[in-house]
């Protein structure tokens, strides 16, 4: 399919909160500043100004202009930007910008559900399924599933939770860093008052109406999935998370789950996961405890149960060669995950073993818990900083008030590295990894985190400018969300949104984010038509490229995060 041009004044293209900040990157050869004129629906000019000019930009390869009309504040739609003789694709100014992405972006997850029907009542008919892997033919899984050979000699129920990504696997790593960002979210917005917003009912899941905020009812389904992936008592490992379950082989595209006919396995538990399983359940354990005690018990009962099996089972590596039939999430490093249960534990309970757990951890003290690549499903010290700058604890004043400035100066380092650039990218030049955009809605969260923690208005209107470029302001001028903007990704790899291979099948509902650039190009159809890319403009809105183009929970998690905290009006 041919790409529509996209414009050389890259903006928002969903738009800008009035109070937020209003940037523009504009790719031109000119070397001497240029006029914007902003102008509204019926070709008014209401705003101009001059640009910036900032030269070559490193990870585009672009030669860019940064226009600034953050001190336009009037709301409205069909605003156009234009420079030298282009226009920006029209985007509005409005306080409700965010109210639609706030849903969809959460509805995603719904939409992955295993083991329930999706039903068209909730999602419209295009997007409405049978339930996948409920043991019925010619599914093979996911009531009685067995593992691989050497790994146990029975079988477990691991039905539900969310299908990973494109793929039909689940894989607890990455289970439990997106459930944690869901279930954050609602803690983050409670905090600030706001949970309402992400309450009983708003919310297009079948547990609307139920008394439990929908948020949580959504992260419950994973969260009743990642205990089912405990190894029971009285067996090898007892206590561990199982490290993934998937397909014998990968699937072919495109299929829908309830056609996947596939052996499922179990594969062998990791201390990664265990100790995944264990920060998400004490987190649950913390979060539900007011609407659900029963439940909140359950979750810490796991939480405790797999610390314990860590503690027993320290270096039990997921190997990174694992990756037949689905993905690896190899990881032979876990100090981070140790520090993160233990943070998650502590502020639950406030024990003393969890504590001397955390302070003993060298995470504890280490300067670069935040890598200069954001957090992510291998690296998850900075969510141990995020849980204990933000949660009340014992610790003491002194630990708490450096573990903050952590925060502060992780969002610090963004900043600087988002004003050095003509795009207001907050990863480096080298970051443009597999799941690059997930990695910028992180670097977001830790960004509006610290201006929580602090006041300080500028880590807000970074964490709002990382938004800007997951929506359209950005080295390809496309918004990476499909739905949101006039130019946005719509064939994201996928196995039942597989319209592009298929006219029969829908398209991504709206509110998936595609990974985004990956300058590594690790799949045939990037190599073929990436070749040579500039780091941020590695990426091709093409169903085969699941290396740049792929859906996933964790990223899709951050996203949402980010909606609902940009949804959320200032004042009032
Ligand atoms: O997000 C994962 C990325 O960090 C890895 O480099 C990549 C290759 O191992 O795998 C990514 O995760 C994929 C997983 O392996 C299978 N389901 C789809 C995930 C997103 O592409």
């Amino acid at each position: 399919a041919a790409v529509a041009a996209t414009s050389a004044v890259r903006v928002n293209q969903v738009g800008y909160l009035p109070d937020g900040p209003k940037r523009a990157t504009v790719v031109t050869s000119a070397t001497q500043s240029l006029t914007w004129q902003l102008r509204n629906a019926s070709g008014t000019v209401v705003a101009s100004g001059s640009t910036v000019p900032r030269g070559a930009d490193t990870p585009s390869g672009q030669s860019v202009q940064v226009a600034d009309f953050s001190s336009y504040r009037s709301t409205g739609s069909g605003y156009v930007l234009a420079v030298d003789g282009s226009s920006s694709a029209p985007f509005d100014i409005r306080a409700d910008l965010y109210d639609a992405l706030r849903s969809d972006s959460m509805a995603f997850f719904h939409h992955q559900r295993s083991g329930i029907a999706i039903d068209a009542s909730l999602v419209g008919s295009a997007y409405a399924r049978p339930a996948g892997h409920l043991g019925i033919a010619p599914n093979k899984g996911d009531i009685s599933v067995p593992c691989q050979a050497t790994v146990c000699d029975y079988t477990r129920d691991v039905r539900g939770g969310w299908y990973d990504a494109g793929d039909h696997g689940k894989y607890v790593v990455n289970g439990g860093i997106s459930t944690w960002l869901v279930v954050n979210s609602f803690e983050r917005a409670k905090r600030a008052g706001k949970e309402a917003a992400l309450g009983d009912s708003t919310l297009r899941v079948p547990e609307r109406g139920n008394g439990m905020p929908d948020v949580l009812d959504e992260a419950r389904w994973e969260l009743d999935f990642l205990m089912r992936m405990q190894v029971p008592e009285g067996k090898p490992y007892a206590g561990m998370a199982f490290h993934k379950i998937h397909d014998a082989a990968w699937t072919d595209m495109p299929m829908r789950p309830e056609q996947d006919a596939q052996p499922r396995e179990l594969h062998r538990p990791s201390t990664a996961a265990t100790l995944n399983l264990a920060a998400a359940a004490a987190q649950c354990a913390r979060v539900f405890r007011p609407y659900d005690s029963a439940y909140a018990d359950r979750c810490l009962s796991a939480a405790r149960r797999a610390w314990a099996a860590a503690r027993a089972n320290p270096a039990v590596y997921a190997p990174d060669s694992d990756s037949t039939g689905g993905g690896a999430y190899g990881d032979t490093r876990v100090t981070d995950e140790f520090y993160w249960a233990a943070g998650e534990l502590y502020a639950t309970t406030g024990e003393s073993a969890y504590r001397d757990a955390v302070t003993s951890s060298s995470w504890h003290t280490s300067a670069d818990a935040f890598t200069p690549y954001g957090f992510s499903w291998g690296d998850t010290a900075a969510l141990g900083r995020l849980v204990l700058a933000t949660v009340p604890n014992g610790l003491p004043a002194a630990d708490v008030a450096r573990i903050r400035s952590s925060v502060t100066a992780a969002a610090d380092g963004y900043l600087s590295r988002m004003a050095a650039q003509g795009y207001a990218v907050p990863v480096p030049a080298d970051g443009y990894f597999w799941g690059s955009n997930g990695e910028v809605a992180n670097d977001a969260v830790v960004m509006a985190v610290a201006g929580e923690l602090t006041g300080d208005g500028r880590y807000r209107a970074g964490a709002l400018e990382a938004m800007d470029y997951l929506l359209g302001r950005n080295a390809l001028g496309l918004s990476y969300v499909t739905g949101y903007g006039e130019t946005s990704s719509q064939n994201q790899h996928h196995r039942f949104w597989a319209h592009q291979l298929d006219p029969s099948l829908p398209r991504p509902p709206a509110g998936s984010l595609a990974g985004g650039p990956n300058s590594a190009l690790q799949d045939p159809v990037a190599q073929e038509k990436l070749a040579g890319c500039a780091p941020a403009a590695c990426y091709v809105d093409d169903i085969g490229s699941y290396s740049t183009n792929e859906v996933a929970v964790n990223w899709n998690a951050p996203l949402a995060w980010l909606a609902a905290y940009a949804a959320e009006r200032t004042s009032t």
